[in-house]
Protein backbone atom coordinates (compact mmCIF):
# COMPACT_ATOMS: atom_id res chain seq x y z
CA UNK A 1 0.00 0.00 0.00
CA UNK A 2 1.56 3.74 -1.26
CA UNK A 3 2.24 5.16 2.26
CA UNK A 4 -0.57 8.21 2.98
CA UNK A 5 0.13 11.64 2.91
CA UNK A 6 -1.06 13.95 5.63
CA UNK A 7 -1.34 17.74 5.96
CA UNK A 8 1.93 19.07 7.23
CA UNK A 9 0.16 21.67 9.40
CA UNK A 10 -1.25 21.11 13.10
CA UNK A 11 -4.67 22.07 13.82
CA UNK A 12 -4.21 25.22 16.28
CA UNK A 13 -6.18 26.96 18.42
CA UNK A 14 -7.19 30.64 16.70
CA UNK A 15 -9.23 33.54 17.87
CA UNK A 16 -12.94 32.71 17.67
CA UNK A 17 -13.78 36.20 16.65
CA UNK A 18 -11.67 35.90 13.12
CA UNK A 19 -15.20 34.08 12.18
CA UNK A 20 -17.40 35.85 14.11
CA UNK A 21 -19.49 37.36 10.97
CA UNK A 22 -21.79 40.89 11.22
CA UNK A 23 -24.21 39.13 8.97
CA UNK A 24 -25.02 36.19 7.37
CA UNK A 25 -25.85 36.36 3.86
CA UNK A 26 -29.07 35.03 2.04
CA UNK A 27 -28.28 33.39 -1.12
CA UNK A 28 -29.98 33.76 -4.37
CA UNK A 29 -31.80 30.53 -5.73
CA UNK A 30 -30.79 29.28 -9.50
CA UNK A 31 -28.97 30.89 -11.86
CA UNK A 32 -31.82 32.28 -13.79
CA UNK A 33 -31.60 35.27 -10.19
CA UNK A 34 -28.06 35.61 -11.75
CA UNK A 35 -28.66 39.20 -13.74
CA UNK A 36 -26.26 41.97 -14.61
CA UNK A 37 -27.28 43.62 -11.73
CA UNK A 38 -26.01 40.32 -9.77
CA UNK A 39 -22.86 40.20 -11.48
CA UNK A 40 -22.38 44.36 -10.98
CA UNK A 41 -22.56 43.22 -7.00
CA UNK A 42 -19.84 40.54 -7.55
CA UNK A 43 -17.99 43.56 -8.65
CA UNK A 44 -18.73 45.53 -5.72
CA UNK A 45 -18.50 43.02 -2.91
CA UNK A 46 -16.02 40.28 -4.26
CA UNK A 47 -18.04 37.25 -3.94
CA UNK A 48 -21.99 36.15 -5.11
CA UNK A 49 -24.22 33.38 -3.22
CA UNK A 50 -25.75 31.26 -5.34
CA UNK A 51 -28.27 28.29 -3.72
CA UNK A 52 -29.92 25.23 -6.08
CA UNK A 53 -27.11 25.99 -8.72
CA UNK A 54 -26.49 22.57 -9.42
CA UNK A 55 -29.37 19.57 -9.70
CA UNK A 56 -28.94 16.97 -6.61
CA UNK A 57 -28.14 14.18 -9.42
CA UNK A 58 -25.37 15.58 -10.34
CA UNK A 59 -24.09 16.36 -6.53
CA UNK A 60 -24.95 12.89 -5.91
CA UNK A 61 -22.84 11.78 -9.15
CA UNK A 62 -19.75 14.03 -8.26
CA UNK A 63 -19.74 12.62 -4.27
CA UNK A 64 -19.70 9.01 -5.81
CA UNK A 65 -17.07 9.76 -8.41
CA UNK A 66 -14.86 11.40 -5.81
CA UNK A 67 -15.30 8.48 -3.20
CA UNK A 68 -14.79 6.05 -5.94
CA UNK A 69 -11.37 7.69 -6.90
CA UNK A 70 -10.03 7.94 -3.07
CA UNK A 71 -10.38 5.05 -2.57
CA UNK A 72 -8.59 3.45 -5.74
CA UNK A 73 -5.02 3.53 -6.39
CA UNK A 74 -4.66 7.04 -7.86
CA UNK A 75 -2.60 8.11 -10.83
CA UNK A 76 0.30 10.53 -11.10
CA UNK A 77 -0.87 14.33 -10.38
CA UNK A 78 -3.56 13.56 -8.13
CA UNK A 79 -3.18 14.38 -5.03
CA UNK A 80 -4.72 13.05 -1.69
CA UNK A 81 -4.52 14.32 1.89
CA UNK A 82 -5.45 13.59 4.99
CA UNK A 83 -6.08 15.37 8.01
CA UNK A 84 -2.97 15.28 10.56
CA UNK A 85 -5.24 14.45 13.63
CA UNK A 86 -6.06 11.07 11.13
CA UNK A 87 -2.07 10.40 11.98
CA UNK A 88 -2.00 6.99 13.63
CA UNK A 89 -6.14 6.04 13.21
CA UNK A 90 -6.61 6.69 9.20
CA UNK A 91 -3.59 3.73 9.22
CA UNK A 92 -5.59 1.03 10.64
CA UNK A 93 -9.53 1.70 9.27
CA UNK A 94 -10.24 -0.59 6.46
CA UNK A 95 -10.40 1.37 3.11
CA UNK A 96 -13.94 2.79 2.95
CA UNK A 97 -13.72 3.96 6.31
CA UNK A 98 -10.74 6.42 5.25
CA UNK A 99 -13.29 8.90 3.62
CA UNK A 100 -14.10 10.87 6.94
CA UNK A 101 -10.55 11.64 7.54
CA UNK A 102 -9.36 13.34 4.14
CA UNK A 103 -8.79 17.02 4.29
CA UNK A 104 -7.86 17.58 0.96
CA UNK A 105 -8.34 15.74 -2.95
CA UNK A 106 -6.93 17.75 -5.68
CA UNK A 107 -6.40 17.61 -9.35
CA UNK A 108 -9.12 14.67 -10.52
CA UNK A 109 -11.82 16.36 -12.05
CA UNK A 110 -10.69 15.12 -15.43
CA UNK A 111 -10.75 11.33 -14.70
CA UNK A 112 -14.80 11.19 -14.22
CA UNK A 113 -17.54 12.67 -16.79
CA UNK A 114 -19.54 12.95 -13.47
CA UNK A 115 -16.88 15.09 -12.31
CA UNK A 116 -15.90 17.23 -15.40
CA UNK A 117 -19.67 17.96 -16.02
CA UNK A 118 -19.86 19.57 -12.70
CA UNK A 119 -17.09 22.23 -13.53
CA UNK A 120 -18.98 22.70 -17.14
CA UNK A 121 -22.26 23.19 -15.93
CA UNK A 122 -23.24 25.34 -18.63
CA UNK A 123 -24.91 27.82 -16.56
CA UNK A 124 -21.81 28.44 -14.43
CA UNK A 125 -19.82 28.43 -16.74
CA UNK A 126 -21.79 31.40 -18.76
CA UNK A 127 -21.76 33.59 -15.95
CA UNK A 128 -18.01 32.94 -14.83
CA UNK A 129 -16.94 34.03 -18.58
CA UNK A 130 -19.20 37.24 -18.17
CA UNK A 131 -17.05 38.03 -14.78
CA UNK A 132 -13.99 37.11 -16.90
CA UNK A 133 -14.54 39.11 -19.77
CA UNK A 134 -13.36 36.20 -21.66
CA UNK A 135 -13.31 32.07 -22.24
CA UNK A 136 -12.85 30.13 -18.78
CA UNK A 137 -10.20 27.79 -18.55
CA UNK A 138 -10.05 25.47 -15.70
CA UNK A 139 -6.97 26.21 -13.34
CA UNK A 140 -7.45 24.03 -10.56
CA UNK A 141 -9.68 21.44 -8.82
CA UNK A 142 -9.71 21.44 -4.98
CA UNK A 143 -12.19 19.49 -2.85
CA UNK A 144 -11.95 20.16 0.84
CA UNK A 145 -14.00 17.83 2.95
CA UNK A 146 -13.30 18.93 6.55
CA UNK A 147 -14.71 16.08 8.23
CA UNK A 148 -16.98 16.21 11.23
CA UNK A 149 -14.94 17.06 14.26
CA UNK A 150 -11.58 17.09 12.75
CA UNK A 151 -11.99 19.47 9.66
CA UNK A 152 -9.48 22.24 10.28
CA UNK A 153 -9.74 25.83 10.02
CA UNK A 154 -8.50 27.28 6.49
CA UNK A 155 -7.34 30.52 7.70
CA UNK A 156 -7.87 33.91 5.94
CA UNK A 157 -6.23 34.22 2.70
CA UNK A 158 -6.66 35.64 -0.89
CA UNK A 159 -6.74 32.48 -2.93
CA UNK A 160 -4.51 34.39 -5.72
CA UNK A 161 -1.91 34.31 -3.11
CA UNK A 162 -1.52 30.50 -3.99
CA UNK A 163 -1.68 30.83 -7.32
CA UNK A 164 1.79 32.09 -10.26
CA UNK A 165 -0.79 34.21 -12.34
CA UNK A 166 0.15 37.46 -13.28
CA UNK A 167 -0.90 40.39 -11.05
CA UNK A 168 -4.31 41.36 -12.37
CA UNK A 169 -5.37 38.41 -14.12
CA UNK A 170 -8.61 37.76 -13.24
CA UNK A 171 -9.53 34.72 -10.93
CA UNK A 172 -13.03 33.56 -10.47
CA UNK A 173 -13.25 30.76 -8.22
CA UNK A 174 -16.50 28.67 -7.67
CA UNK A 175 -16.68 27.17 -4.15
CA UNK A 176 -19.62 24.05 -4.21
CA UNK A 177 -21.43 22.95 -1.22
CA UNK A 178 -21.71 19.35 -1.49
CA UNK A 179 -23.12 18.76 1.71
CA UNK A 180 -25.00 21.55 3.75
CA UNK A 181 -22.51 24.01 4.92
CA UNK A 182 -23.51 25.73 8.09
CA UNK A 183 -21.45 28.09 10.69
CA UNK A 184 -21.19 25.14 12.86
CA UNK A 185 -19.25 22.99 10.10
CA UNK A 186 -17.65 25.62 8.62
CA UNK A 187 -19.20 27.74 5.84
CA UNK A 188 -16.94 30.39 4.16
CA UNK A 189 -16.84 33.91 5.68
CA UNK A 190 -16.09 36.60 3.13
CA UNK A 191 -14.65 40.05 4.05
CA UNK A 192 -16.91 41.92 1.62
CA UNK A 193 -15.01 44.45 -0.93
CA UNK A 194 -11.78 43.29 0.85
CA UNK A 195 -10.50 42.45 -3.24
CA UNK A 196 -10.45 46.20 -3.82
CA UNK A 197 -7.51 46.51 -1.76
CA UNK A 198 -5.69 44.60 -4.25
CA UNK A 199 -2.67 41.88 -3.01
CA UNK A 200 -2.58 41.34 0.59
CA UNK A 201 0.94 40.34 2.78
CA UNK A 202 0.31 37.14 3.69
CA UNK A 203 2.46 35.23 6.42
CA UNK A 204 3.14 31.60 7.33
CA UNK A 205 1.44 31.26 10.70
CA UNK A 206 -1.16 28.52 11.26
CA UNK A 207 -1.26 28.31 7.07
CA UNK A 208 0.23 30.75 4.48
CA UNK A 209 -2.34 33.17 5.39
CA UNK A 210 -3.47 37.00 6.25
CA UNK A 211 -2.19 38.11 9.45
CA UNK A 212 -4.98 37.77 11.57
CA UNK A 213 -5.32 41.31 13.39
CA UNK A 214 -5.65 42.58 10.09
CA UNK A 215 -8.68 40.55 10.14
CA UNK A 216 -9.55 41.67 13.48
CA UNK A 217 -9.76 44.99 13.20
CA UNK A 218 -12.06 44.66 10.05
CA UNK A 219 -15.90 44.94 10.36
CA UNK A 220 -18.04 43.64 8.38
CA UNK A 221 -17.43 40.13 7.49
CA UNK A 222 -20.46 37.61 6.56
CA UNK A 223 -20.99 34.16 6.51
CA UNK A 224 -22.17 32.58 3.88
CA UNK A 225 -24.55 29.07 4.95
CA UNK A 226 -25.37 27.19 2.02
CA UNK A 227 -27.51 23.91 1.57
CA UNK A 228 -25.78 21.22 -0.68
CA UNK A 229 -25.74 21.90 -4.63
CA UNK A 230 -25.18 25.90 -3.63
CA UNK A 231 -22.42 27.98 -4.91
CA UNK A 232 -20.31 30.91 -4.09
CA UNK A 233 -18.59 32.67 -6.64
CA UNK A 234 -15.70 34.75 -5.86
CA UNK A 235 -12.95 37.25 -7.27
CA UNK A 236 -9.57 35.67 -6.43
CA UNK A 237 -8.77 38.63 -4.04
CA UNK A 238 -11.47 38.50 -2.13
CA UNK A 239 -10.17 37.29 1.38
CA UNK A 240 -12.04 34.66 2.90
CA UNK A 241 -11.29 31.53 5.22
CA UNK A 242 -13.57 28.53 7.56
CA UNK A 243 -13.28 27.36 10.77
CA UNK A 244 -12.71 24.03 12.12
CA UNK A 245 -15.55 21.44 11.35
CA UNK A 246 -16.18 20.89 15.34
CA UNK A 247 -19.55 19.37 14.42
CA UNK A 248 -20.73 15.93 13.56
CA UNK A 249 -21.15 16.89 10.31
CA UNK A 250 -19.56 15.88 7.13
CA UNK A 251 -18.60 20.02 5.04
CA UNK A 252 -17.55 18.57 1.78
CA UNK A 253 -16.90 21.20 -0.63
CA UNK A 254 -15.18 21.37 -3.68
CA UNK A 255 -13.78 24.54 -5.73
CA UNK A 256 -12.70 24.89 -9.56
CA UNK A 257 -10.92 28.24 -9.87
CA UNK A 258 -11.14 29.41 -13.43
CA UNK A 259 -8.90 32.01 -15.46
CA UNK A 260 -9.57 33.52 -18.91
CA UNK A 261 -7.88 31.14 -21.37
CA UNK A 262 -4.29 31.33 -22.21
CA UNK A 263 -3.62 33.31 -19.33
CA UNK A 264 0.65 32.83 -18.62
CA UNK A 265 1.95 31.79 -15.51
CA UNK A 266 4.32 33.52 -13.79
CA UNK A 267 7.52 32.28 -10.77
CA UNK A 268 6.74 31.88 -6.88
CA UNK A 269 9.57 34.23 -7.00
CA UNK A 270 7.21 36.93 -8.90
CA UNK A 271 3.98 35.82 -6.49
CA UNK A 272 5.91 36.41 -3.39
CA UNK A 273 6.70 40.12 -4.68
CA UNK A 274 2.97 40.65 -4.85
CA UNK A 275 1.95 38.35 -2.33
CA UNK A 276 4.47 37.87 0.54
CA UNK A 277 5.88 40.54 3.46
CA UNK A 278 9.36 40.52 2.69
CA UNK A 279 10.20 44.14 1.72
CA UNK A 280 7.54 45.34 2.92
CA UNK A 281 6.82 48.01 5.76
CA UNK A 282 4.81 45.11 7.08
CA UNK A 283 4.41 43.34 11.06
CA UNK A 284 2.52 40.53 12.13
O1 LIG B 1 -13.33 24.84 1.78
C1 LIG B 1 -12.83 25.59 2.64
O2 LIG B 1 -12.94 25.37 3.83
C2 LIG B 1 -12.07 26.81 2.21
C3 LIG B 1 -11.17 26.50 1.11
C4 LIG B 1 -10.38 27.63 0.57
O3 LIG B 1 -10.68 28.76 0.75
C5 LIG B 1 -9.20 27.31 -0.24
O4 LIG B 1 -8.79 26.15 -0.26
O5 LIG B 1 -8.66 28.22 -0.89
FE1 LIG C 1 -9.57 29.96 -0.61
Amino acid sequence: MASLDFDALKTESYDPDLYRADAVVEPLSGFDAVDSAKLEQYRTLGFLSVANAYPPEMVRGFIEAMQDLILMDLPPGVHLQFESAAKGKVEHVPREERLDFVRKFMAFYHLDPRLIAMAEHPPVLEAVGRLLGAEPEVFQDMALLKPPGIGREKPWHQDHAYFNLPAGTPVVGVWIALDEATTENGCMVFLPGGHHDGPLPHWNRRDWQICDSDILERSGKVACPLPSGGCLIFDGLTPHGTATNTSNTRRRAVQFHYIPKGTPRITTEERMALFGNEGRDVTC
